[in-house]
């Protein structure tokens, strides 16, 4: 068996995974990324299904970390496509000559803390064996997917797609009867699509989602000119919002202004498109009342753009808005005034079974030529947990977290030395624009990693106490918003079994300022060792 001794093991080789080692190379470590999937992009690279495209804006959903490349590439659209996001990660990884860095076809299968050496011993699925001083965890926060455990559906003999897995080769709908389970953003991006295509389509709904329109338009040399010629502080700019977003907030509650004034503050967001809609008003997030104010807003879209009153009355969600992730679509509720697009309940008659051709939903059965599953994600850990990370004393990542995730600043986890995570659970992450939350951690773990080997430590580990005050902290503020009122990914209750725990920290400047707090007072709440 070879034995390689390296210094960074990155796992994954999507935004995360690109820009760390890019960073590493350049403070001159040598690093390698293991990558699953047959091609660079993570979770861009396996969500082909059509109509996928990013609902942030694209000049703010890409890397900072070379003026060079953000001056010269070129965005076509406000979002972009996922094609064009893995071009553009294709376009990263072959400008900075990483490619010689990603091992693809290659999962991570196992990395065990060796504490007498301070190391980790890396096993990869070509049986390898890789011996690095530090882990990075590259895995992403939706990229597990979740498949549906309902009655029959392995019997299912007609094409099966899941969103998050979608084929090399674009299936063809045309004359077929497509069936689809699953109406979070992946099914609002698809199913206008996929109707224009198939003879017929029926949508399987479980719980309604609120979603806006994106608008989405081409991008004009002036406006994209104009980001060019400041971008930096373009980009700092958005690092002071809240979402770490150009979305700037209205500094005023939904309640201190009339019924009339709300609606026509809700309208202008609505006409704008995109998640702008969210800082509509300062208490979307943390009043009830305010946000019933919103979802009534969207309630009575729906009702005008929806044709049959019946569907409008299905399609239209009665939970807090934002609970669950806002939808982006273009056409998502219209698509249902169409001839050939059903909508079917599930919430209040579950599937009993799927047969080798078709559905059944009480006592009716549709025949399908094709099922799509866009059931999501094992979100924020189950990426982390499907690698046997062993730690000090022998424990696993995933044993340690059956109680519920738990990290520090969302990079580091207790008993798990010199092993760190990209956006991890703890951090604002998925309540955050990725792309710059990603590239604050690769500088975080970089100058982590440069302070430790300037002082000739071996070690850093968090303290179980710092780690527990943080996730207390994190617990503390999102009690005091909407999230934890409903059943979502960001709660893990879509995953059966899962503990029950909110694991993004809502606040990006705060979050920034803690991090670099924790470094001016030389790593507070980690242990260091020699
Ligand atoms: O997954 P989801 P997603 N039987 O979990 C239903 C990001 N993203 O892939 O709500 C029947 O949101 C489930 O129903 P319910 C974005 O952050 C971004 O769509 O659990 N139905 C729900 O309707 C997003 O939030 C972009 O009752 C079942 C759906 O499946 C996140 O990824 C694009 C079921 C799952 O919705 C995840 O989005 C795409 C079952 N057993 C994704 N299990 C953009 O940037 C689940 N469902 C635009």
């Amino acid at each position: 068996m070879t034995m390689e001794k390296i210094d960074v093991v990155i796992v994954g080789a999507g935004f995360a995974g690109i820009s760390a080692v890019y960073k590493f190379k350049q403070q001159g470590l040598k690093a390698v990324v293991f990558e699953a999937g047959s091609g660079v992009g993570g979770t861009w690279y396996f969500n082909k299904y059509p109509g996928a495209r990013c609902d942030t804006h694209s000049m703010e959903y890409s890397f900072q970390f070379s003026e060079e490349l953000q001056q010269d590439w070129e965005w076509s659209e406000k979002y972009a496509t996922q094609p064009e996001i893995l071009e553009y990660l294709n376009h990263t990884v072959d400008r900075f000559n990483l490619r010689k860095d990603i091992k693809l076809n290659t999962r991570v299968e196992k990395a065990i803390w060796n504490q007498s050496d301070s190391i980790w011993e890396v096993s990869i699925s070509s049986g390898e064996l890789f011996l690095a001083d530090y882990l990075v965890m590259a895995t992403g926060c939706l990229s597990k997917p979740n498949f549906p455990n309902i009655n029959g559906i392995d019997t299912f003999s007609g094409e099966v797609f899941h969103t998050s897995r979608w084929p090399e080769i674009k299936p063809d709908f045309t004359s077929k009867t497509v069936g689809i389970i699953g109406t979070g953003s992946s099914g609002i991006q698809c199913i206008p699509i996929i109707a224009s295509e198939a003879k017929h389509l029926i949508v399987y709904q479980r719980t309604p989602n609120y979603s806006v329109p994106a608008r989405n338009e081409g991008l004009s040399q002036d406006f994209v000119a104009n980001i060019k010629s400041r971008y930096r502080l373009f980009r700092e700019d958005n690092y002071k919002q809240g979402f770490g977003l150009n979305l700037p907030l209205n500094d005023v509650s939904a309640l201190d202004v009339s019924e009339e004034e709300r609606n026509k503050v809700f309208e202008k967001q609505w006409q704008k498109g995109g998640l702008g809609f969210l800082t509509s008003f300062n208490d979307l997030l943390f009043n009830m009342e305010s946000n019933y104010h919103a979802q009534q807003f969207i309630r009575n879209k729906i009702k005008t753009l929806v044709k049959d009153p019946d569907v409008a009355e299905k399609l239209m969600p009665r939970t807090p808005l934002a609970c669950k992730r806002l939808c982006v679509d273009t056409g998502y509720y219209e698509t249902f005034n169409r001839k050939n697009v059903e909508l079917v309940d599930i919430k209040t008659n579950p599937i009993d079974l799927i047969k080798s051709n078709s559905v059944i939903v009480g006592n009716q059965e549709h025949v399908l030529d094709t099922l799509i599953i866009a059931t999501g994600f094992d979100a924020m850990t189950g990426a982390l947990t499907n690698i046997e990370v062993i730690g000090k004393g022998g424990v696993s990542i995933k044993d340690k977290w059956k109680t519920g995730p738990s990290a520090y600043l969302g990079i580091a986890i207790s008993g798990f030395p010199n092993l760190f995570m990209i956006t991890g659970p703890g951090s604002p992450s998925v309540l955050s624009n990725m792309v710059p939350s990603i590239e604050q951690h690769v500088n975080w773990i970089s100058d982590c990693i440069e302070y430790l080997r300037n002082k000739n430590f071996t070690s850093i580990e968090a303290d179980l106490n710092a780690q527990k005050s943080w996730m207390e902290e994190l617990n503390e503020i999102s009690d005091q918003t909407i999230y934890p009122h409903c059943q979502s990914w960001y709660l893990g209750t879509n995953i059966k079994g899962k503990k029950q725990a909110f694991t993004a920290y809502l606040g990006v400047p705060p979050y920034i300022d803690r991090c670099k707090e924790v470094v001016e007072s030389g790593y507070e709440g980690f242990s260091l060792s020699k």
